[in-house]
């Protein structure tokens, strides 16, 4: 939808202003510990996946207001995705959800990926939902249900997931698990636990042997007295149990009030057992808010722990995968995602900003407010244009936004699409 040259069009009003911001906070005092450069490089290099179900708007058990255009198949959640991708450069992988997403024209959709600068992230499994015609219901659960015939038909479910992923290339299956139970007594806590590890490693067996799994983790909801997988311990050791390519999943939408998750965070990373992340925001539970709304310290702090664990020698190298996983109800989910996706590259940012050898002898020394005042001093910087030069050097928009605006995208997509299109999502 955005030629290079359109592109270039809609920054060049915006040129002059971001050169004199951007040679600002290159010669300020907060960059004398960086080379500028290397720090948008890193941002060019950062990626977060986009999944096909916040695309179109979603919805509470009250009520859903659709905002018209939204994306009805697989090939037009694709061409959202590229539409985030040719302004921000920063969402090149779009995540899928079977049922919702299964792939039918192979051939056509690799063409298409390719064609927007596109790959698929991970695949996501639906157990938490009946689908029309099948034999077994989820009702009491899944891959831990006390019945031997609804775990066959969750594991094949999962397995499925992949054969679908393999035939266009993804390499990531996340498993979500809706599992538990809502009263006290209902499930015999250690056998569901057993019976979901059991079930997660014959996936595991199924899986190519370059294929990540990602066990994510869930306090409560659906069920509200006990979830089979409800927090990082849980997952983990469902991981150091099934094998070394499965990996925990933390979505910051997914823990109790006032968790410290950067700790989580740096926990996992030292296990060598942190493979996937879900950006959202969370005012009260779950993940309906812009990622980074409402507490930028706390995304921030896990940043920190992100590019402090990278340094450090001692901890295991591995690749983390990063997705939105959001919902949006009353916010165009383009222009949403747009400003998830900024959020998570200032956070990003102001954390590489951070004056690591001054931290660690703060830290040595016991220095609580020098080393409190050294991440303060990295937070309170305006990186807005560290993140403009970034979207401006690999091609995109200096302010997505604007441009997606300026563009009428919105109402382009109403035109093709029609103003009563839902898309499946949650
Ligand atoms: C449900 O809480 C959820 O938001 C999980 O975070 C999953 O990642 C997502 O749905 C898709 O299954
Ligand atoms: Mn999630
Ligand atoms: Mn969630």
């Amino acid at each position: 939808m955005f030629s290079d040259q359109r592109l270039a069009d809609l920054n060049q009003p915006l040129l002059a202003e971001h050169q004199l911001h951007f040679q600002h906070l290159a010669d300020s005092p907060r960059l004398r510990y960086q080379d500028v450069q290397a720090v948008v490089q890193k941002l060019i290099e950062f990626q977060v996946a986009i999944p096909s179900w916040a695309l179109g708007t979603g919805g509470t058990r009250f009520g859903r207001f659709a905002l018209g255009g939204e994306p009805r198949t697989l090939e037009e959640k694709i061409g959202d995705v590229g539409i985030l991708q040719s302004l921000n450069r920063s969402s090149n992988s779009i995540s899928l959800h079977i049922p919702w997403d299964i792939p039918q024209d192979i051939a056509g959709l690799q063409q298409l990926l390719k064609q927007q600068g596109l790959v698929i992230d991970s695949v996501n499994s639906n157990t938490f939902q009946d689908q029309k015609d099948q034999p077994q219901s989820y009702k009491f659960g899944s891959l831990s249900h006390t019945e031997k015939a609804v775990r066959e038909q969750a594991i094949q479910h999962n397995i499925d997931c992949v054969r679908y992923g393999e035939q266009l290339d993804a390499k990531t299956l996340t498993v979500w698990l809706a599992d538990g139970s809502n009263f006290p007594g209902q499930q015999h806590l250690r056998r569901a636990f057993l019976r979901t590890q059991e079930s997660l490693a014959a996936i595991y067996e199924a899986m190519p042997t370059d294929w990540t799994m990602l066990v994510e983790y869930k306090p409560y909801e659906p069920n509200f007295y006990s979830m089979v997988i409800p927090d990082w311990g849980t997952s983990l050791a469902l991981c150091q149990a099934i094998g070394a390519n499965a990996q925990v999943l933390v979505d910051l939408g997914h823990h109790l009030p006032n968790t410290n998750i950067e700790q989580i965070v740096g926990r996992l990373r030292q296990f060598g057992r942190l493979g996937g992340f879900h950006f959202n925001g969370s005012m009260y539970g779950d993940d309906d808010l812009t990622t980074g709304s409402t507490k930028p310290f706390q995304l921030f702090l896990i940043f920190n722990e992100l590019v402090d664990s990278a340094l450090d020698q001692t901890v295991p190298a591995a690749a983390v995968a990063y997705m939105i996983d959001a919902s949006h109800n009353v916010k165009d989910p383009l222009e949403d995602l747009l400003q998830s996706v900024e959020n998570i590259l200032s956070a990003y940012a102001k954390a590489l900003l951070v004056d690591r050898n001054a931290l660690n002898e703060a830290q040595e020394s016991n220095d609580v407010v020098r080393a409190e005042e050294i991440l303060r001093d990295a937070f309170l910087s305006d990186v807005r244009p560290l993140v403009a030069e970034a979207y401006r050097q690999s091609g995109g928009a200096l302010n997505p936004i604007a441009a997606y605006r300026a563009e009428g995208v919105r109402e382009q997509l109403i035109h093709q699409r029609g103003k009563h299109s839902v898309s499946t999502g949650l």
